[in-house]
């Protein structure tokens, strides 16, 4: 019996439900503790830098913890690089001899992620890229057309491999859709997409596939920021916890972000209705680094004691003003904030709806509601400390769902008449 075709809002539910997911950038380029981009960057010979795939054997890699790591951080789904643009692929491929199954690992490490995000209660996501350095037909598609084509044909063998010899895949992730140096080349045209989408949704019927691979698809996935799509379009800021430049292992990699810093975007992208994919960089060795598990420990304890405002979320016309942001959910708003007053009142300019009850969503502590001109909402009775180190969430039911007041006269609200 064929799968029913589900909606899109029926395929992106469980996706808003999760709002947080692991992002892992792991490969042969961990090996060289210089970020995925090296073999480019360094302009290795292709034949030199394929024979270091001898030397990644990550005898300490064990999928379960990774995914053990990714619950406790309060995510709900990951998303692997099955293969980067180095053309290294960490699942067994019939169309490639450059994979971790027949190289020094000797392992599908693919198939071992994907036994421990089912394990665990993960949605399973492949990351993958359309582009392969190794052909002269990505750099120069008109000098080596053949080449071109050889890549193309093989983006498409293998993400039908992908999509058939791993069961059920919830996110297909591409990336490396971009033509070099001819931006003005047609994306989806030249690797046929349309096709290769075809076929992927064919064998996986429910699968939310991003907007990548030269069509719009499913998710828009701003990376390095947090910026909302339009109501309605399913989002995903993805980010690295460290520098920017590396999203694979950085051996010396400086200036991690802070867990407030990162719960913050949390909240912004449960504030806009999208979802915070935060990566990993794992190193040669299959282990995910201190710094990175420090932090996503800390984000999982305030996901269990604040989750409520994250999950799920939906968008709050509310300002945040200097303070934070909003999340919501039916008549009840979560004020998420970062930046916490000390005078023990928190002030919400033209809120349109009335505000019933409003309490500290961590000890369940009331607060007081008073509200007057210009719609200011006055949340009162505040501890001068937060109750919280990165963000205290403040929980308001409306007697509506909440909504602004429009000014019309820009002016009014010196006169206090909004
Ligand atoms: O070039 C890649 C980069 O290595 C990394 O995979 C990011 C993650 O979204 N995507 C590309 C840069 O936009």
């Amino acid at each position: 019996m064929a799968d029913k075709v589900l909606s899109y809002e029926e395929r992106l539910k469980w996706f808003h439900e999760a709002r947080f997911g692991m992002f892992i950038h792991w490969g042969l380029y961990a090996v060289h503790g210089r970020g995925e981009w090296v073999m480019f960057v360094e302009r290795w010979r292709a034949d030199d830098y394929a024979k270091t795939a001898w030397k990644f054997n990550p005898k300490k890699f064990d999928a379960n913890k990774w995914a053990a790591i990714a619950k406790d951080a309060g995510m709900k789904y990951m998303v692997l690089t099955t293969r980067h643009h180095d053309g290294f692929c960490l699942f067994d491929s019939k169309v490639s001899d450059f994979t971790a199954a027949k190289t020094g690992a000797g392992r599908d490490l693919v198939a071992e992620y994907v036994k421990a995000c089912r394990e665990a209660g993960l949605k399973v996501g492949f990351y993958y890229s359309l582009l392969d350095w190794r052909f002269p037909g990505y750099f120069e598609p008109k000098k080596y057309p053949e080449s071109a084509k050889k890549m193309v044909e093989q983006y498409h063998a293998q993400v039908r491999e992908l999509m058939t010899n791993y069961g059920k895949i919830d996110i297909l992730w591409y990336d490396g859709g971009w033509i070099a140096h001819d931006p003005n080349s047609n994306v989806a045209e030249f690797w046929r997409s349309a096709e290769v989408n075809k076929m992927v949704r064919e064998l996986q019927p429910h699968i939310i596939i991003n907007n990548r691979s030269g069509i719009e698809e499913d998710l828009d996935t701003p990376e390095q920021h947090v910026t909302a799509s339009k109501p309605g379009r399913g989002w995903e800021s993805c980010m690295t916890i460290g520098d920017s430049c590396g999203w694979g292992y950085v051996h010396n990699n400086p200036n991690m972000k802070t867990v407030t810093l990162l719960l913050q975007n949390l909240t912004i992208a449960a504030a806009g209705e999208g979802n915070y994919l935060l990566n990993c960089g794992p190193r040669p060795d299959g282990q995910i680094r201190r710094e990175e598990q420090v932090r996503l420990h800390a984000m999982g304890e305030w996901l269990r004691v604040n989750g409520e405002a994250i999950y799920g979320s939906q968008r709050c016309s509310l300002s945040g003003g200097m303070l934070g942001v909003w999340t919501r959910k039916g008549n009840t708003a979560y004020f998420c904030i970062h930046r916490y007053p000390g005078t023990g009142e928190a002030i919400v300019p033209l809120v349109k709806t009335r505000a019933v009850s409003a309490s500290i969503l961590a000890t369940g502590d009331k607060v007081t509601i008073r509200q007057e001109y210009n719609g200011r909402l006055v949340l009162g009775g505040l501890p001068k400390k937060p109750v919280d180190p990165h963000i205290t969430v403040l929980k308001v039911e409306f007697e509506s769902v909440p909504e602004s007041i429009t000014e019309t006269d820009k002016a009014a609200w010196l006169s206090g008449s909004v």
